[in-house]
């Protein structure tokens, strides 16, 4: 019963939370362990909606959206689906068509330069800093721009605090780590391209959140913004993203390792326990 006890309150420390609202705004609660998002939840229809604590918006272009603006089905240009034929400048739930594998993305153009990202609240209890938080994902490259010149790049962004569709470039933190560039650097074609087949994505795996300090209690915000480059460009998408929360590294060691001996005194204990209660063998009574 101890033991069942243990792993409850493990695993509910383990669990990833279920989201909740702060400010008005959609956020993940983030406690400890791992958070994870495939975007498939976006489905295939013609009007998705983001996952939870996600979203894309515009930050620049001289289109008529006003900067800051989350796109969604009703804005124009609004949140699209396709499978990177579509060369509109705008927020893209990428993905094969009519396949339930989706992934988060945009396309750049003169009119419409966007951004996305999602949004974090730390329930952990404690200051979360790059020895706590890891983040990894998978990089899908779905259309291919014209220029053989051009390497295009998303450069990724955090700020603690404020909202999450925040178009001023000079609130957040660039972290080159999490950049997803471009990843058919010399194709011309400018269309669709599988972004699931080998060759067109690439994994960023799990990686140290440099230079970190979110408290207790704080939202953390990412996103990753596009740019308008020369000649067509291309769309690129993020996939199966995942944020890996640790307690202080210390303190992990001292929780795993408390377990292991916990496991072990009761593996002795149950032996023990047999033992005294076994039923004597034939040759035991003679
Ligand atoms: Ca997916
Ligand atoms: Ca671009």
């Amino acid at each position: 019963m101890k033991m069942k006890r243990s792993l409850l309150v493990l695993s509910s420390l383990l669990m990833i939370g279920m989201a909740c609202s702060a400010l008005g705004q959609s956020v993940i609660n983030i406690t400890f362990g791992n958070y994870t998002e495939n975007f498939d939840s976006m489905g295939t229809g013609s009007s998705p909606t983001y996952p939870t604590g996600w979203a894309g918006w515009k930050i620049n272009g001289s289109g008529s959206l006003a900067n800051g603006t989350i796109v969604n089905s009703s804005t124009v240009p609004g949140f699209a689906t396709s499978n990177g034929s579509n060369n509109t400048g705008t927020i893209f739930n990428f993905g094969l068509l009519s396949n339930s594998n989706r992934s988060l993305g945009s396309l750049a153009s003169g009119t419409f330069i966007g951004a996305f990202g999602a949004s974090f609240f730390n329930n952990s209890g404690i200051t979360l800093t790059h020895e706590h938080v890891q983040i990894g994902f998978t990089i899908r490259q779905w259309r291919t721009g014209n220029s053989s010149t051009v390497n295009e790049v998303w450069t990724f962004g955090w700020k603690i605090g404020g909202i999450l569709n925040d178009h001023i470039s000079g609130n957040w933190t660039s972290l080159a780590s999490f950049n997803l560039n471009e990843i058919l650097t010399s194709t011309t074609s400018s269309s669709h391209v599988d972004g699931t087949a080998s060759g067109n994505y690439t994994t960023v795996n799990l990686t140290t959140f440099t230079g970190l300090t979110w408290n207790a209690g704080e939202t953390l915000h990412i996103r990753w913004a596009d740019a308008d480059d020369l000649g067509s460009d291309a769309g690129l998408a993020i996939d199966d993203f995942t944020m890996s929360v640790i307690p202080e590294p210390a303190t992990w060691s001292l929780l795993v390792a408390s377990l292991g001996l916990y496991a072990i005194w009761e593996r002795r204990r149950k032996s023990r326990l047999n033992q005294k209660t076994s039923v004597p063998s034939r040759k035991d009574l003679i």
